[in-house]
């Protein structure tokens, strides 16, 4: 057996509660303050849980998984990268729509995944109304109501996370069905990668609709990095659908809007 400590992520918007949750998983005082930003780089502290090694990366804040700020680029590098085992996104449970963007990207990045529903001692009253279940159900994964502040729920959240390793759950990542000229312009674009890319991994079902997403936002890290296949990135962009070019930002938030917009009719309590 591998003495490699097994490694988690916490990844979440600015100032929704990863270092107090990192601190509670640790009993250590690293800088929690209330502003976003306080957290500049990774920061990875070990620890141990039912006997297990963990290592635990607290990631910059981010909104979004685009290339648009170095912080949110390097957190979708650090987990293309599969550095961490398990991501643990924390959602503030009094920014649930906010929280949900970054949530939706991540879930289509396909890692194994768990969410914290963080803040809910200071949202109690807002917090009951989200419906966890509906919530996970959808999502595909466990999501664990947490406390930074109390250190409620923490240690079923390392619980759940190990659960997700330990049973080799991946997140349902194509749960968003975009409207259909969407889905359609993905489903073209993703039949081009499958057809094309050099890489087996990317090739591969889902691996291939999340860089078809990304193809389609017009990322331009993701182009940049596909400059070696000049060919497919042609294909791609002849495959999207002739968006006017006064459209062309409502078109790319159009993506992840969808999924956001999907999750919070799923999980508000009817
Ligand atoms: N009431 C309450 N406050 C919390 C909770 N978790 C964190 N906080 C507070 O929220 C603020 C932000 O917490 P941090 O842990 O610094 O947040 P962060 O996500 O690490 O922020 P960045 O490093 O800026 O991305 C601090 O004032 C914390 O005390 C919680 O569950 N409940
Ligand atoms: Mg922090």
């Amino acid at each position: 057996m591998s003495d490699k400590p097994i490694t988690l992520a916490l990844v979440g918007n600015p100032n929704c509660g990863k270092t107090s949750l990192l601190n509670q998983m640790t009993g250590g005082k690293d800088l929690v303050g209330n502003y976003p930003h306080v957290t500049v780089q990774v920061v990875e502290r070990q620890l141990t849980h039912k006997g297990r090694a963990l290592s635990v990366a607290d990631l910059p804040g981010i909104y979004a998984l685009t290339s648009q700020s170095p912080e949110e680029l390097s957190a979708r590098e650090y987990i293309l990268a599969q550095h961490a085992d398990v991501v643990i996104n924390v959602i503030d449970a009094g920014n649930l729509q906010r929280s949900l963007y970054l949530t939706t990207q991540l879930v289509e990045m396909g890692r194994p995944i768990v969410f914290a529903l963080n803040m809910v001692d200071e949202v109690e009253s807002q917090a009951a109304e989200i419906d966890v279940a509906a919530l996970s159900s959808m999502l595909g994964a466990p999501v664990v109501r947490t406390s930074g502040k109390r250190g409620k729920g923490v240690a079923e959240l390392l619980d759940a996370a190990l659960d997700v390793l330990d049973r080799g759950v991946a997140p349902q990542r194509s749960f968003v069905h975009y409207d259909a000229h969407l889905e359609e312009a993905v489903q073209r674009v993703q039949a081009v990668v499958q057809e094309n890319h050099t890489d087996a991994a990317v090739r591969e079902q889902e691996g291939s609709r999340w860089m078809a997403i990304k193809l389609l936002e017009g990322d331009v890290a993701m182009l940049r990095a596909e400059g070696d296949h000049q060919r497919l990135v042609e294909l791609g962009g002849k495959s999207a659908p002739p968006w006017p070019s006064t459209m062309g930002c409502l078109a790319k938030a159009c993506l992840p809007m969808r999924g956001l917009v999907m999750c919070m009719e799923w999980c508000q309590k009817r």
